[in-house]
This record gives structure tokens, sequence and C-alpha cells, in this order.
């Protein structure tokens, strides 16, 4: 897609529109049309204490196999990687976004292959779906569970998990972005999700709520009961899909969009990270504890259940094992 900055608005407009294919893990690019990309399937290895290596999960559709050399992607330490797919992440994290995105799946031919994965995996469609009332407190907890139990679990990478200190909005040699679709150099940050950026490091106040919050970051989807296409007409919203766009590589296996597999992915930390540290600093300007605050304790606690976890211990703030 070879966007220009005047069309910015349009684009981001109509993409949202053809489903939440902006939205963290949609695409299924044919090898065939990725040049250079080895397919192949990976090799079953061990890991450092000898035993068999874990292969990831809910990846049978992917058309990538292989490594991520050539990309822009890099791998999280293996480690890190088998830590993840022993607790089927790969799959929770994929049934969690696809099962909030089951109306657009449903109906939009792109994604009638993932449509058929979530019927045959059985899963069930989400009562509250992407940026409905309640998706917001609901996307901020089932990443911070993540983000960290990887913290607690492995201290001495945790800057692989603290987040960006700023959200990169140029190609750089930490954050390199792939090419545009026309293999040229990656369009401009997008002025309106500078807007965003820049009200959520500075004016925490001005959401009125957790759910609020996470809603303005993750999707411009606002589905009603009426409508359940409805998109909010606020341009800086979103801005969680629109870097996972922006970075997503499509020659990679691991790339930003594929729910299954992008959280192998150094970037998606960097920047889950960066999203939580906003929470943080919002439940800090609003002077929230923790302690007392059932809903949000509530919610970190199925998150952590979802993604095979046992509960959320407030005093560490991590899941517990
Ligand atoms: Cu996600």
């Amino acid at each position: 897609m070879a966007y220009r900055p005047l069309a910015l608005p349009v684009l981001f407009l109509v993409t949202s529109l053809l489903g939440a294919g902006l939205a963290c893990g949609t695409k299924d690019p044919d090898p065939a049309e990725v040049p250079g990309q080895p397919v192949q399937p990976e090799q079953p290895g061990v890991t450092a204490d000898g035993a068999a290596a874990l292969g990831p999960s809910c990846d049978e559709d992917n058309p990538i196999r292989g490594a991520v050399s050539g990309t822009v992607d890099r791998t999280l330490p293996e480690a890190i990687v088998q830590f993840e797919r022993q607790l089927g992440w790969g799959c929770a994290h994929r049934e969690w976004h696809e099962t909030r995105q089951w109306d657009y799946l449903a109906v939009d031919p792109k994604r009638s292959k993932d449509f058929a994965y979530v019927n045959d995996r059985k899963w069930m469609r989400a009562k509250d779906q992407e940026g409905a009332p309640g998706s917001g407190l609901d996307f901020l907890a089932m990443h911070r569970a993540m983000v960290r139990t990887l913290r607690d679990k492995f201290p001495q990478q945790a800057d692989l998990f603290k987040g960006w200190s700023a959200v990169p909005t140029s190609s750089n040699e930490s954050d390199p972005l792939p090419p545009g679709a026309d293999g040229g150099a990656p369009t401009p940050f997008y002025v309106g999700m500078k807007q965003a950026i820049a009200r959520l490091e500075t004016d925490p106040m001005s959401f009125p709520s957790d759910d609020e919050l996470g809603r303005f970051i993750e999707t411009r989807h606002r589905p009603t009961a009426d409508k359940p296409f409805e998109q909010t007409q606020d341009l800086t919203s979103g801005v969680h899909a629109f870097i996972h766009s922006r970075f997503d590589d499509v020659r990679s296996p691991i790339h930003m969009e594929l729910f299954n597999r992008n959280i192998e992915n150094e970037t998606f930390f960097r920047f889950h990270g960066w999203i939580d540290r906003i929470w943080s600093q919002w439940r800090a300007a609003r002077g929230l504890d923790d302690a007392t605050d059932t809903a949000y304790t509530d919610m970190m606690h199925h998150a952590c259940m979802h993604m095979g976890l046992m509960t959320w211990d407030l005093a560490r703030g991590t899941c517990t094992m």
C-alpha cells in the first residue's frame, strides 16, 4: 500500500472499514508474492537444557516458514520464545483478538480463512467486540499480563519489555521500518498519530477511565448493538493498530500483524511496554489504588488466566505461575 501524506486519513479510514486489518494481526501473504523468503517448515530443535524445543501454536496456516533473516524483525531470545510456547501464548493471543474481531471476520472476504480457522478451533464470539464499552480495559489488562510476566520471569532481559521511551516516528537503527508496499521508502508518520501520542504522554487526565484510554489506544472500532461496524470519526484513535501496521514486515514469519507469532517479535514488546507505561502513568495521575480497585484486579486475574497463568499478584505487579 503506497500511502501518501494527504491520502493518509482516507486510507486509514478505508483500511479500518475493510475489517480489522490494522489491528495487530490479519495478513496472510502468499509466500509466492514474497521474493527471497524461504518456504520450509521450521526444524524441530532442542533447548539449551536438552529438551525438545516446542514449535509455535495456532501457526498451521502461517504461509511464511523459516527464519526472520532478510526482514526488519528480531526474534526474542529462544528461552523467552520457549516460555511463551509452553504457555500456549500463540493460540491464546490469537484467540483473544480474533474472537473480538468476530463480526469483521464473518463478513470480510479477506478474512475468510481466519474466520474458518476460529470456527475450526471452536472458539466463541466474544460478547464485547473490539472497541465496545469494556473492551479497552480488557485490552490493556491482557497485554499487561504478558509484558509484566516476561519482565518478572526474565529480569536480565528486562530492557526488552520496558518499552519505548518515545515512539519512533522514523526508521532508525534500533527500530528499522520495513520498506513501503511499493518497495520504496516507508511512509511518513501520520500526523494524527503524533497528536495521539502527544496527548497520551502529556494529558492523561483527558481520558476519563481505563476503558476510554484503552479503546482510544487500541482501535477506531466503536461497535454498538445496532451498528456492529461503527467507527469513531476521531482520526487520532487507534495508535495501536497504526503502529502494528507500520512495523508489519510481511516477509517475516513473526510479522507484527500475525497474532499467534508477533508475540515472539521484539518490536511487539517495545511497543506494548510503552502502552503499559502510558497506562501506569494514567493510573498514577488519577491517584488510583490498585489494591482497592476491584474492576482492575478482576480484569488482571482474568487476563492472567487467559494466558495460562494463575492469578494477578497485586504486590509484585505480575501474574503468578
Ligand atoms: Cu495483542
